[in-house]
């Protein structure tokens, strides 16, 4: 048995000099934290955990990022399938992201004795070690709270959500790897389970924190994923839930957008411009499809969607094939302009939809026309479009 009697310090992997006497007392006097759980075996097995979920919530968010703003290099190479693809990471993104919540508080509780080690920095690099890990520790914190505020939509910082939760993931995952890197030796002699020793409440401990994170996993990924639907009961949004079965992230009294102009018609600009009332777009030949929209802020929902080809609005304004085209809303906020690449605007999926699961677009859906496309994020997916350019 490797696990020690209360009332001595947590030994670690290094015999520590005791603090001067006139510090001990709180976490610097001795047996300060008696549990027997503040051990590598244990913060191995959830580092693991953490770990994978916090690279999948990694490469999932890098590639939302990719496909909201892709640099001028990688627009054109975007796949438009799977038509659920991007449904599927960004369900991923926030199915991980939030089972981390609570893996890293374990970690943080297993470990946190070593806050208070003493002397706080032995060398150079021993310093550089704990600075790397004050960093890891911070932006993973930041990462994690951010983003489970966004899927509450609640902003309660005055920075740009985006952009922060972008150069923190990187933070955090350079820390991560660094950290990795650094604990390689530690990690190697902990990973196998035969050799670890046993420490009394390992068990029920790692059991708890499973619990944890399938509680958490199961009441909150049914805003994603369809056949969870039922169990969401802590998530902010029921996929199922909203005007014409589906949830709206931006309703039309919040753009501005209740009351279309009378005299609406979609404008296409291309080398042959033209302009249609919806009557007249109504009796262009219509394709239903059935699309995803897929949030950015975690939701996602299935609808069957009706209304006219982009590629055929294209090609009677005389657009070559290959054309992108820039869309703009009649809603003038920060999502009222966007860019589709060619890719997209060729997939016979890509609608400018009329209607949504046999109903005329209710205004929160963006009456009187709105986007739909295969294998991008909501934000893209244009409510209220007012015009259509070929660029
Ligand atoms: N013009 C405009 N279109 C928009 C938005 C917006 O704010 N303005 N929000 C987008 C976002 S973030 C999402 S997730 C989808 C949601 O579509 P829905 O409200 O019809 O479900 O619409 C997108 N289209
Ligand atoms: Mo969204």
């Amino acid at each position: 048995m490797e696990s020690k009697p209360p009332g001595t310090r947590p030994r670690y992997d290094l015999q520590l000099p005791p603090p001067p006497p006139f510090l001990r007392r709180g976490p610097f006097c001795d047996g300060a934290f008696r549990s027997p759980l503040h051990e590598p075996r244990t913060a191995v097995v959830i580092g693991r955990w953490l770990g994978a979920a916090l690279i999948v919530c990694f490469l999932t968010g890098l590639t939302s990022h990719l496909l909201q703003n892709p640099p001028h290099w990688l627009a054109g190479l975007l796949p438009s399938r799977p038509a659920n693809g991007y449904r599927v990471t960004q369900g991923l993104h926030v199915v991980s992201g939030i089972a981390a919540i609570p893996l890293a508080g374990a970690k943080l509780w297993t470990v946190y004795p070593r806050l208070f080690e003493w002397p706080p920095a032995r060398s150079v690099l021993h310093a550089l070690e704990r600075l790397s890990i004050a960093v890891l520790v911070g932006a993973t914190l930041l990462e994690l709270f951010t983003g489970l505020l966004n899927t509450l939509q609640w902003y309660v910082w005055p920075f740009p959500f985006r952009q922060t939760h972008f150069w923190l993931g990187w933070l955090a995952i350079g820390g991560l790897l660094v950290h990795i890197a650094v604990k390689a030796p530690l990690i190697a002699r902990h990973w196998r389970r035969r050799r670890a020793a046993p420490v009394t409440g390992r068990r029920a401990f790692l059991t708890s924190v499973t619990a944890a994170v399938g509680v958490v996993t199961l009441t909150t990924a049914g805003q994603a994923v369809p056949w969870l639907r039922g169990l969401d009961l802590l998530a902010p949004r029921r996929p199922d839930l909203g005007p014409q079965g589906l949830p709206v992230n931006r309703t039309a009294a919040q753009a501005g957008t209740t009351d279309v102009p009378a005299d609406w018609r979609l404008q296409v600009e291309g080398p042959e411009p033209y302009r249609l009332t919806l009557a007249e777009l109504s009796r262009l030949p219509q394709h239903d499809v059935v699309l995803p929209i897929a949030c950015v802020e975690g939701w996602s929902a299935s609808a069957r969607w009706t209304g006219v080809r982009v590629a055929d609005l294209l090609a009677r304004a005389g657009a070559p094939a290959g054309s992108a085209v820039r869309v703009t809303s009649l809603d003038a906020g920060p999502y009222g302009v966007m860019v589709m690449p060619a890719q997209y605007v060729d997939d016979p999926l890509t609608l400018l939809a009329l209607r949504v699961n046999g109903e005329v677009l209710a205004p929160d859906h963006g009456f009187p026309a709105r986007i739909i496309a295969p294998d991008r994020p909501g934000v893209l997916q244009t409510k209220w479009v007012a015009r259509i350019e070929v660029i």
